[in-house]
């Protein structure tokens, strides 16, 4: 229970220790170490904390600002009173506990104030309060806003944690259709739900929108569901940065970046972004950030009506680790697109099951840098070319393993690169990689590559199918004895599914160890047998 009080008194520096001054380094330490006491005891004038306890999920304004207590004209202390009550107390910490129950906002327009519509948080009158509001939890304590307006606008230099609560049915003709952030945002243990544009299609972040100079969201254990924007049906993030840990991303609805469109720091971790759709580009993220991070996460059943089903990377550089994209679907690049300036980096992750259902690319398209390291790209199927991966940029794969992927689905001819199909001038190389057990529909016969693959390292192809070697490669390419020793997509123990290759003098998963057994255990992290 947080008690109010009043500013703590200040306390007077601390002096140094008096006594004899030795001379040089011992001096100059005993100087740092005095500054650092007397600052660790400046004088501090800590906000007051106060707390207001709502009674009653009726949207009712809080009738004298001036006086510092929550109370409605009813006797009650609504949220909306509890918000407004903190936007005027000045340099205190508010904490706002709500009951379980459905809050659902009065009507209001974009434009309007804290009065009516959607919950105002304004810049604070002064200082740099903290203004919690926390609920029962995502399931019992409900905040609507009622198809309306919005749910909650967050003005630049605010501070805000929102904890156990669902935020549903806001609807903006500007951004932010659930929450509008401009300041700096905590959500935990939180839903965002079915949050809508009100015009078609013009509102970025149907969910959430996190923008303008020091806007910073955070989310941990949250569900952003069924929001619908145009650029970032659940996220769009214009501002500093979004960090988001055991966050999941579902049937989100945008332009582009279904679940999230982000332009500058992003994170994802431990996260699931599944079933978002966009009628262009990016199923489930857009990204043109040079510094998106996407660890441990998967990325499923997303949708792209133009390119990238799971990811579009339209510049910048995103780096995928130890994390999943399957059976995503796009016109092209099924999982991911990598095009304009943009770099992608994926470590110890998988690209599986993805479709490219018109065009080139069934697991990766990449017109710009991509670097694969210890990744398994397996089983992607393209219309076109490239089963596996089409570059006419710059690809280099290390320890990787590319298998299965399957070009010319539809099997009328005329597609090429089963596996891999690198354009005219276009760059790729490969190091102690497989590349195997690739086709194209209709035919009966492997096919791995199309254009010159430049071989460094130890790499194997299917038996009697090889790549074009890119001259003067210093490396080897030879085959696999039998294409039988591609073992099956599954958990071989690491982070995420790989393809096993399969001792052949021993079943699957036991007997001898041989090389290959090491080489198919690489993409958890290895060389394997090949360096
Ligand atoms: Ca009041
Ligand atoms: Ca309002």
């Amino acid at each position: 229970m947080i008690v109010e009080r009043g500013p703590e008194k200040s306390r007077a520096p601390l002096r140094g220790a008096s006594g004899n001054l030795a001379t040089g380094r011992a001096r100059r330490l005993w100087m740092v170490a005095a500054a650092m006491a007397i600052n660790t005891f400046l004088p501090t004038t800590l906000p007051a904390q106060v707390l207001f306890t709502v009674d009653s999920v009726a949207d009712e304004v809080d009738d004298n600002t001036a006086v510092a207590s929550c109370h409605t004209a009813s006797g009650t202390c609504t949220l909306r009173a509890a918000v407004m009550q903190a936007n005027h107390i000045g340099n205190a910490d508010i904490t706002i506990m709500l009951p379980a129950g459905v809050f659902v906002l009065g009507p209001g327009v974009d434009a309007d104030g804290e009065e009516s519509g959607d919950l105002n948080l304004p810049t604070p009158i002064g200082g740099s309060p903290l203004t919690t509001i926390t609920g029962t939890g995502a399931a019992t304590t409900i905040i609507d806003g009622n198809l309306t307006d919005r749910v909650f606008s967050i003005a630049v230099g605010r501070r805000v944690n929102i904890n156990g609560v669902t935020i549903r049915n806001g609807k903006t003709f500007g951004n932010g259709a659930g929450i509008l952030n401009a300041g700096v945002l905590s959500l935990a243990n939180c839903v965002i739900d079915h949050n809508l544009p009100a015009a078609n299609y013009t509102t970025y972040g149907g969910g959430i929108s996190n923008d303008g100079a020091g806007s910073a969201l955070t989310l941990v254990d949250c569900v952003i569901s069924n929001n619908v924007g145009l650029l970032g049906g659940g996220i769009y993030h214009g501002g500093d940065s979004v960090v988001a840990t055991r966050v999941t991303f579902s049937n989100n609805q945008a332009g582009s970046g279904g679940a999230i469109l982000a332009f500058d720091n992003l994170s994802l971790d431990h996260c699931t972004l599944t079933g978002n759709q966009v009628t262009d580009s990016g199923g489930a993220i857009d990204n043109w950030s040079d510094n998106a991070v996407v660890t441990f996460t998967t990325l499923k059943g997303n949708i792209a009506a133009q390119n990238g089903g799971a990811i579009r990377n339209s510049q910048g550089e995103l780096t995928l680790t130890q994390s999943t994209a399957d059976g995503n679907f796009a016109a092209a690049g099924g999982g991911i697109e990598n095009r304009g300036t943009g770099t992608v980096n994926v470590r110890q992750s998988t690209i599986s099951s993805n479709i490219a259902q018109s065009g080139i690319g069934g697991g990766i398209v990449n017109s710009s840098t991509l670097f694969v390291t210890s990744s398994t790209i397996a089983s992607n199927s393209a219309l076109q070319d490239g089963g596996g991966i089409w570059n006419s940029g710059s690809v280099n794969m290390y320890n990787s393993t590319i298998v299965r992927n399957q070009a010319d689905s539809s099997g009328i001819g005329g597609s090429d690169g089963g596996g891999l199909f690198n354009a005219v001038g276009a760059t790729l190389n490969i190091r102690n990689n497989v590349v195997a057990g690739n086709f194209l529909s209709g035919f009966q016969e492997y096919h791995d590559c199309v254009g010159d693959v430049g071989m460094y390292g130890n790499n194997k192809f299917s038996p009697g199918v090889g790549c074009i070697v890119a001259p003067g490669s210093p490396g080897t390419a030879t085959s696999l004895e039998s294409i039988d020793e591609l073992g099956f997509l599954r958990d071989n123990g690491g982070p995420t599914k790989t393809v096993a290759l399969v001792p052949m003098s021993a079943p699957e998963g036991g007997g001898i160890v041989s090389w290959r057994y090491r080489l198919a255990l690489g993409a958890r992290g290895g060389c394997r047998g090949l360096c």
